[in-house]
């Protein structure tokens, strides 16, 4: 017979703690917090975005991850070589779900992995030349518009100028833009610092080179979608109903045209905030191009972001169009969620994933009546926690040594809380103007978990105590978590499901939580000799 026991907030953080060394415990203790921002002025302060203390099995990635692999990734016609070993190269190819359509005749490199293949001797002797031959090849065999070249941890050790390639061979070649990323793993805490450093090269060196602004009305960038699974697309159907252009994707199946033709928009709408606010700051700054932050994940956040796109260009007959695509999309899709609510009504959740998703699945689950009662990002800033007033962030130096510390500088520049009233008024004087950006502190419940940087024994705690219907998180994640009898549904890759975004997504979703959550698999999970250790066997002697 099991006991129930209930268990309070506060137990669980003690329980989560007390196995720690003293010193670790102090410094998870920061990092776990107890919810309270609910109907308060400001949100209890977390700390995040700093250094996970050796030995914990951490959910993170590295910097080479959130640069190679999450942001310049998705895009289809840029060749992106990764100088390093071939570990790293594999790592990143393919395994994000991020999908792309080059139509009958455009140019898709996705399927390839280019990798300069360091050896032992290129670390002894230096890999430059390698990767001079490795960018010629390229080259000569596919004329791309692009290539993009991406250093890995080795690289930046023996200190190879992948920067002077790239120039020498961009100058060979006029018709391709060639440059680099000094994006080694090492060089931050999380992917978080890869994410800085792709925004601030592409905004560098690609953004505004083409002059002439694509056709269309109501011209919009979206920042921060991926098309994992084909969430993109979904969302391109949607706007192409609504008459809404989208003139760039950052940077779900982009193209190098895409990228250099982005100051022609009207408006930006900032879809994963985390991983994008540095060239949406920046599009502002230099363009004037404002942004709004948006998500298309849940269909009453579809609708709700579609309205706000509607009111920013304010024009009647965008805005009864934006409504009259939103009546014809939703009955269908609350048919379903009033369907799946008689199973899954009152399920909980758990969501620990990237630096958005962990807030934006939330409001999806909420439509189907399932609770998140815990939830955390693996690398998101302070700000993604608990909403700020911030104002555009200036650029910082990516080729520097010192991402970590810049990240952390441009992050102090951008929150109107951190500033004394003289600061805010000279801001606001030279034409900052500050906008609210929500964090997910307020849309939990008080007294619900928030975890920074959960790791894996954390992870099978917290499922031990408070038993979530579903868990949400990566693939590392994954098997743990199911051996604990808790189904559990990756929020990075979908599994093998997808897309999500949008009225069709929301309509896949449920579905597809709804079956997951309902199975009796679960509970089949203790084989018959741990039910009953003594089984009777009969030995037959012939
Ligand atoms: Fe943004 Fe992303 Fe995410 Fe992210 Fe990622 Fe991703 Fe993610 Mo994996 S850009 S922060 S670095 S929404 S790859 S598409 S799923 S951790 S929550
Ligand atoms: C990354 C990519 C990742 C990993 C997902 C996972 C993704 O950060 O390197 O751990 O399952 O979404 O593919 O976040």
């Amino acid at each position: 017979t099991t006991k129930m026991v209930q268990w309070s907030p506060t137990d669980i953080k003690d329980e989560l703690l007390k196995k720690y060394p003293p010193k670790v415990a102090r410094k998870r203790a920061k990092q776990i917090m107890i919810n309270e921002a609910v109907g308060a002025d400001t949100s209890p302060e977390i700390v995040a975005n700093v250094r996970t203390i050796p030995g914990i099995i951490t959910m993170r990635g590295c910097t080479y991850a959130g640069c190679k692999g999450v942001i310049m990734g998705p895009t289809r016609d840029i060749v992106n070589i990764v100088h390093g070993p071939i570990g790293c190269s594999f790592y990143a190819w393919l395994t994000r779900r991020n999908q792309t359509d080059a139509g009958k005749d455009g140019e898709n490199y996705i399927p390839y992995c280019f990798s300069t293949d360091m050896q032992d001797q290129d670390i002894i002797f230096g890999g430059e030349k390698k990767l001079e031959a490795a960018i010629i090849e390229a080259y000569e065999l596919f004329h791309p518009k692009g290539i993009c070249i991406f250093a890995t941890c080795p690289v930046g050790l023996i200190g190879d100028d992948i920067h002077a390639v790239a120039r020498k061979l961009s100058a060979q070649y006029e018709d391709c833009n060639i440059f680099a990323f000094s994006c080694e793993g090492y060089k931050g805490v999380s992917q978080s610092a890869g994410h800085h450093i792709a925004n601030n090269q592409v905004f560098t060196h690609l953004v505004g080179e083409n002059k002439k602004s694509p056709e269309g009305e109501y011209k919009i960038n979206l920042l921060g979608e991926y098309n994992i699974g084909g969430d993109g697309f979904e969302i391109d159907r949607i706007f192409k109903k609504c008459g809404i252009t989208n003139i760039s994707t950052f940077s779900g199946n982009s193209t190098y045209d895409q990228f250099a033709s982005a100051q022609h928009a009207d408006l930006s709408c900032v879809m994963c905030h985390r991983s994008i606010n540095y060239v949406a700051d920046m599009l502002e700054t230099k363009y004037g191009i404002p942004w709004i932050k948006v998500n298309f994940i849940g269909a009453r956040s579809t609708a709700k972001s579609l309205r706000k796109i509607g009111e920013y260009f304010g024009d009647p007959k965008l805005i009864k169009r934006i409504n009259d695509v939103i009546a014809e999309e939703m009955p269908e899709v609350e048919a379903v969620a009033e369907e799946v609510r008689t199973r899954t009504n009152g399920k909980t959740a758990m969501i620990f994933v990237g630096g958005s998703r962990a807030h934006h699945y939330q409001d999806l689950f909420a439509e189907m009546g399932m609770k998140t009662i815990s939830a955390g990002y693996e690398f998101a800033h302070r700000d993604d926690y608990e909403g700020r007033e911030v104002i555009p962030s200036l650029k910082v130096d990516s080729d520097s040594r010192n991402i970590e510390e810049l990240t952390v500088e441009a992050d102090e520049k951008l929150f109107k809380a951190r500033k004394t009233p003289d600061e805010v008024k000279a801001l606001e004087e030279a034409g900052f103007k500050f906008k609210h950006y929500e964090g997910l502190n307020k849309d939990m419940d008080n007294g619900s978990i928030i975890v920074d940087d959960l790791n894996q024994y954390e992870a099978e705690k917290l499922v031990e105590i408070l038993k979530p219907d579903v868990f949400c998180a990566g693939i590392k994640e994954k098997f743990s978590i199911q051996k604990l009898g808790v189904p559990m549904k990756q929020l990075h890759s979908y599994d093998s499901g997808g897309p999500y975004a949008g009225f069709k997504g929301a309509v896949n979703f449920y579905k597809e939580i709804d079956r997951l959550v309902g199975s009796k698999v679960w509970s089949y999970m203790k084989a018959p000799w741990q039910k009953n250790p003594e089984l009777t066997a009969t030995f037959v002697w012939e």
